[in-house]
């Protein structure tokens, strides 16, 4: 400011006005004295005080730093802000471009690649919830639902197979509008008494039949019978019970159905129920060595063997088929232990010796030890194989160590227990601490669909070979059907005493609706599309008819060799879940449910894969 225009004030006010020259020299010290005052006072205002324009802005515009430094006007002319603005406008530019860069290469990427972007981001974003506990009112995770392919099919082109496929939907329409009529709620269905039907197996949890018959109802496309399942296992399914339950039983019905149906519908209260029944079967893996008991009081977590079983041992196909269930019992809920109970019982077997590389059924829970050396494909013996096999194919193919023991133990059953009767029939016997029994149960014919699913996984040299090995067992199960009166199969036949493909004794001749047989034909028609396995099916069907079906549903019966057989009043619920989906998938084109996406429980519930490429994401990289 001109120091000239501050002299009026400093003028004393009465005085006329003079020419400084007349000042006298008192005065003009005076004068210079207030002049060099009020300098001094303006330079300490402008180092000391604080910034005023600061405060100001503060009080009255709360514009922010950005907003003071941007803002355009005769202030911006000052030197401080315009280097501000600079700065700025050179972040905005840099800004620009770099989101320009980021547009120019997410245009050049591939349709899959930015796809993995978004299954990454939204995974991050999934993990972030998690982290900041983003659980859902049941403790379980969040978990994004992706659909696998093929949950549901189309009509197949021809049309005798189109009208055979609608006869096996119109039978399970029977069997579970009967079981709807007559047993709502109870375990399984007594076709002829009509009424209700429970089973020990599942101590006292009810609605076995409902809960094994979710996914067929879904693949069949029956959606308003599947919504009112759907709508009692809301309402009633309880697992809070004081009973004593099967722990394989419950396991593959109850787990692996609602697993299934989760994966199929996407409906969380299928992946809750499954989750919560999961672990309340923990327990049973409290053992000195890991290997759970068979059987568990859900409420006391009190576990003990099947009275029966040699020297108090946990049964092979037993603790050996909890594999598939617990791995995505883990997947789902996030919790780790399900997978490393199950992984801790081949860690068990790994450590054992093997009598010629065989898995005897029987093993001490307390010592770690085998119990009897009993060797079956059939009944004690059967689902454990085939969870190795399923392991290594649910976990995408990686899962080496299941690859390793299914194929060793194959080869060890081959070498041991496969044989040719007289007549050319190839079967598998049983072994009892080194002698053979030439006997093969209903049980065993599932190998026949095995083997044909593992064949392509072998070493070269031997895929031919396993798959002629199915197609012959296929062909024995067969033979043991055709050759009965009513061309239902016998619970065991034999080839010994003349015989070949033969129940011989009475307690063996029974046919309770099992899928076994059936199951071989589906895997053998999706490898092979020989029309022979969708005839086989066909005369199973017709035979179903004929002598199984009755008014009130579906019954098994007590000889097969009758012309007229009696019936047992039980229709099972695996017939619901196993033997009318594998006959409907056998009449059903191959990309419903199909088998590089999806393995099947042993009771024939589908799970899907688990792709290490995360392409089990259909809806995201379609
Ligand atoms: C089913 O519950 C399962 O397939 C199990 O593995 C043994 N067999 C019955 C049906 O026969």
């Amino acid at each position: 400011m001109p120091v000239a225009t501050l002299l009026p004030f400093t003028a004393t006010p009465n005085r006329k006005s003079a020419s400084p020259t007349s000042f006298r020299l008192t005065e003009k010290f005076i004068l210079l004295l207030v002049f060099s005052a009020f300098i001094t006072l303006c330079f300490g205002a402008i180092f000391f005080l604080p910034d005023s324009s600061k405060l100001l802005s503060g009080v009255f515009f709360h514009s922010s730093a950005v907003e003071t430094n941007t803002r355009t006007g005769p202030d911006s002319s000052d030197s401080g802000s315009a280097g501000n603005d600079e700065r700025v406008l050179a972040k905005i530019r840099k800004d620009h471009e770099k989101a320009l860069i980021e547009a120019k290469d997410t245009l050049q990427k591939r349709p899959e690649e930015i796809k993995q972007d978004i299954i990454n981001e939204k995974e991050k974003v999934a993990k972030e919830s998690v982290g900041q506990g983003g659980k859902d009112g049941n403790n379980l995770p969040f978990v994004e639902y992706h659909r696998p392919p093929g949950a549901t099919g189309h009509e197949p082109l021809d049309s005798e197979t189109r009208d055979r496929r609608a006869k096996v939907k119109e039978m399970m329409k029977h069997a579970w509008d009967s079981y709807r009529r007559y047993a709502w709620g109870s375990n399984e269905l007594r076709p002829v008494s009509k009424q209700g039907h429970s089973s020990n197996l599942f101590g006292s949890i009810k609605g076995a039949t409902i809960v094994d018959a979710l996914d067929t109802l879904y693949i069949m496309e029956m959606f308003e019978d599947f919504d009112a399942a759907t709508d009692w296992v809301e309402k009633n399914l309880d697992f809070s019970v004081n009973a004593e339950v099967s722990v394989f039983e419950v396991n593959i019905r109850f787990v692996g159905g609602l697993l299934s149906a989760y994966y199929l519908s996407g409906k969380e209260v299928f992946r809750r129920k499954a989750v919560e029944l999961g672990e309340k079967l923990l327990p049973a893996f409290k053992t000195p060595t890991g290997i759970p008991w068979g059987l568990l009081n859900l409420k006391s977590g009190i576990g003990r063997n099947w009275p029966w079983a040699s020297g108090g041992s946990s049964i092979l196909a037993e603790y050996g088929t909890l594999h598939l269930e617990f791995m995505h019992l883990s997947k789902l809920s996030g919790n780790p232990e399900f997978a490393q109970k199950v992984m801790n019982i081949r860690k068990v077997l790994n450590r054992l010796d093997k009598p010629q590389g065989l898995y005897p059924n029987y093993l001490n829970p307390n010592s770690g030890q085998w119990g009897q050396h009993h060797v079956t494909v059939g009944g004690l013996g059967d689902s454990f194989y085939e969870y190795l096999l399923k392991a290594w194919l649910m976990s995408d193919r990686t899962d080496e160590e299941g690859k390793k023991m299914y194929y060793d133990a194959l080869q060890a059953i081959e070498t041991n227990l496969i044989r040719k009767s007289s007549g050319g029939f190839t079967y598998i016997a049983e072994w009892k601490g080194g002698l053979l029994e030439h006997k093969m149960g209903h049980l065993t014919c599932f190998a026949g669909g095995m083997i044909a699913l593992g064949a392509d996984g072998a070493p070269s040299d031997k895929t031919g070979h396993q798959m002629e090995l199915a197609a012959e067992i296929a062909r024995t199960c067969h033979e043991s059907y055709a050759r009965t009166a009513t061309k239902l199969g016998p619970e065991g036949f034999r080839f010994d005493g003349g015989v070949e493909a033969i129940a011989t004794r009475q307690n063996e001749k029974y046919f309770i609706l099992r899928p076994e047989v059936i199951e071989t034909y589906m895997y053998m028609w999706r490898f092979t599309h020989d029309p022979k396995y969708r005839e086989w099916g066909w005369e199973a069907v017709q035979a179903l008819e004929q002598y199984c079906k009755v008014e009130g549903g579906y019954s098994g019966v007590r000889d097969v060799y009758a012309s007229s057989p009696s019936h047992d009043d039980v229709q099972q619920s695996f017939y619901l879940a196993e033997t009318l989906k594998y006959l409907y998938l056998l009449f059903s084109d191959d990309d419903h449910l199909p088998l590089d996406h999806w393995v099947f429980n042993t009771e024939a519930h589908p799970l899907p894969v688990i792709k290490k490429d995360k392409t089990d994401r259909p809806n995201e990289v379609e």
